[in-house]
């Protein structure tokens, strides 16, 4: 999935409408007095988070965003239109910064609302002037001018799932049978350089890099990385079967993933036994059995078998519903 993950777009909030002068009898001012209305406030720039991680593709070679204009003020007393709002999705998880002042607005939650530019207040007509000593005023205010800015919005990953484990383990593969990602692969360890981002049955799962001993220490690509992984419900931790020693690969990567802190060893965890194609019922079954000695249930999967795949993605998904 090719991910925009920085865009720079401009926006201006709409200018507010015009008071105006009107006269209750136009042509005999003295019988009615002011009438003028006064203008309606231009309309505002409204950021709003949502699950679609492609949405800033489509802002790609649009220029600036505009609300509309507050409608002028009417006969009457009567109120102009206030200018309806212009909403600019944004993906769930990105921070938005408003070049005028420099705030930065985080996006967190899906149908969160936030208004960045606020549209022009709208003149005063003529009947807002009258007084005792100004029986007839002929003054009216024009609406102001909306706000305007450049924002820099910059997607940061929110996946409610994460793939971990050590290079090979079947990360990639794994999103891409979930998913219709089209992630890497490949039979050497480390295919995956950039995350990958999957949706399935609305829950973002993210691919990572892989993690090996020692990746704390800056080891193989290190363990940066996992901050895409930070914010996620669950954890799927892929451990290959076929490994000479799964429980061992398994404690490998948890020991990566507490060196790295911000309790992400806190986090749920599910574990899937990859690859299970490779062995027979009775070996996996064997695997399972060690793991289980640490009270670590697990699942296996194969990328080759459509019911392993939709049982393991069941749970996935069953887990995130519960929380
Ligand atoms: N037989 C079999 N091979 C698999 C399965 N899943 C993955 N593989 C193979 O395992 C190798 C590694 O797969 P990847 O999906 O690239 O592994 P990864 O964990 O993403 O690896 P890195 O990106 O390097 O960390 C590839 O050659 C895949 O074809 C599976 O279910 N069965
Ligand atoms: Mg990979």
């Amino acid at each position: 999935m090719a991910l925009i993950d920085q865009i720079t777009i401009r926006a201006k909030a709409g200018k507010g409408g015009d008071g105006v002068v009107r006269w209750l009898h136009e042509y005999a001012r003295e019988f009615g007095g002011p009438s003028g209305g006064d203008g309606g406030n231009g309309g505002n720039i409204v950021f709003r988070g949502v699950r679609d991680l492609n949405i800033l593709a489509s802002y790609k070679g649009r220029s600036t965003f505009s609300a509309e204009k507050g409608g002028d003020g009417g006969n009457k007393n009567m109120a102009g239109r206030n200018g309806a709002d212009t909403i600019l999705d944004v993906p769930v998880g990105a921070s938005v910064t408003r070049a005028t002042d420099g705030a930065v607005f985080e996006f967190l939650e899906e149908g969160e609302m936030q208004t960045l530019l606020a549209g022009g207040r709208g003149g005063a007509g003529n009947a807002r002037f009258k007084s005792s000593v100004n029986q007839y005023p002929t003054e009216a205010t024009p609406g102001k001018e909306g706000e305007e800015s450049a924002f820099v919005i910059e997607l940061k990953l929110i996946a409610d799932a994460g793939l971990v484990g050590l290079p090979n383990a079947g990360k990639s593969s794994l999103l891409n049978a979930f998913t219709a990602a089209r992630a890497k692969v490949g039979a050497y360890a480390f295919t995956t350089l950039e995350p990958n981002l999957g949706a399935y049955f609305g829950y973002v799962i993210a691919d990572i890099q892989g993690l090996i001993e020692g990746a704390s220490q800056g080891k193989g690509l290190g363990h940066d990385f996992l901050r895409h992984v930070s914010r996620t419900k669950v954890l799927i931790h892929c451990v290959a079967c076929d490994s000479p020693d799964p429980l061992a690969d398994y404690d490998t990567v948890r020991e990566e993933i507490a060196g790295y802190g911000a309790d992400l060893s806190r986090k749920p965890e599910i574990v899937f036994l990859t690859k299970a194609d490779i062995l027979s019922r009775d070996k996996i079954a064997a695997v399972q059995k060690i793991f289980k000695k640490r009270k670590l249930p697990t699942t296996p999967v194969s990328v080759i078998d459509d019911e392993l795949i939709k049982a393991a993605g069941d749970e996935v998904v069953r887990f995130l519903q519960k929380k």
